[in-house]
């Protein structure tokens, strides 16, 4: 019998990143769309994420929350896929894997939000300082056109969301290699039926967006 997948998301959320895993496994699982607010804060939701944010995915009951941790638990509980790393791969995989979930998912946050760390704190911040950070990551694509070398990884659906991302909204400078980098990831099928997905779910979804029986 197939191990019950269940998703947690919004549309308009991060929960893209995930999404796109999901669809690269190719594995069945079935969506739970939730609004942003009271659906969130629910104490059914408070019991798979306390942290009340999507994404999340319950696989054969067991609960994984965080985008990069979605993207490698998934790799490896389906490796018919091929996007789990090599044992060549592992070093770069999980420096930047969690490179993008730590310092970079705190630096462009902050740096949206206004918020620089005063130059003499930049010791204790954990990413240091935005143009550190943005310099570290913009550079793993300097020599190699995946993340993890010659070939795509789940490290390309995590670290490359964030790339993509963050060149949209303007944090990262749209350089022609990285325009490339973001190209060749939205060409895969997969990107395309998960961005399709979600695309047909936005409506009422968004931030502002209460829940129709609120
Ligand atoms: N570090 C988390 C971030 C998750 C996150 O912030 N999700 C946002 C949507 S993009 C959310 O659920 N916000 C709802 C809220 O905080 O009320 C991850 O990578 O999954």
């Amino acid at each position: 019998m197939m191990t019950k997948l269940t998703f947690y998301t919004n549309p308009m959320s991060r929960g893209r990143i995930a999404r796109w895993m999901l669809e690269e496994t190719g594995a069945d699982y079935e969506t739970v769309l939730l609004h942003y607010g009271p659906e969130m804060q629910s104490d059914d939701y408070k019991a798979i994420n306390p942290m009340m944010k999507v994404p999340a995915i319950v696989h054969g009951g067991k609960t994984v929350t965080e985008c990069g941790a979605i993207c490698a638990y998934l790799a490896e509980a389906f490796p018919d896929a091929g996007l789990a790393p090599l044992p060549e791969e592992r070093a770069d995989y999980y420096r930047w894997m969690f490179f993008a979930a730590g310092p970079w998912e705190q630096a462009s946050t902050n740096r949206a939000m206004g918020f620089n760390v005063p130059s003499e704190h930049s010791g204790m911040a954990g990413y240091g300082d935005f143009e550190r950070t943005l310099a570290t990551l913009t550079s793993i694509l300097d020599d190699r056109p995946h993340i993890c070398g010659d070939r795509f990884t789940a490290a390309d659906i995590y670290v490359g969301s964030q790339i993509a991302w963050g060149v949209q909204f303007g944090t990262i400078p749209a350089t022609p290699r990285l325009k490339d980098y973001i190209s060749r990831g939205m060409a895969r099928p997969a990107f395309q039926r998960a961005t399709e997905k979600d695309d047909a779910e936005m409506d009422g979804y968004g931030p502002e967006t209460p829940p129709a029986n609120a």
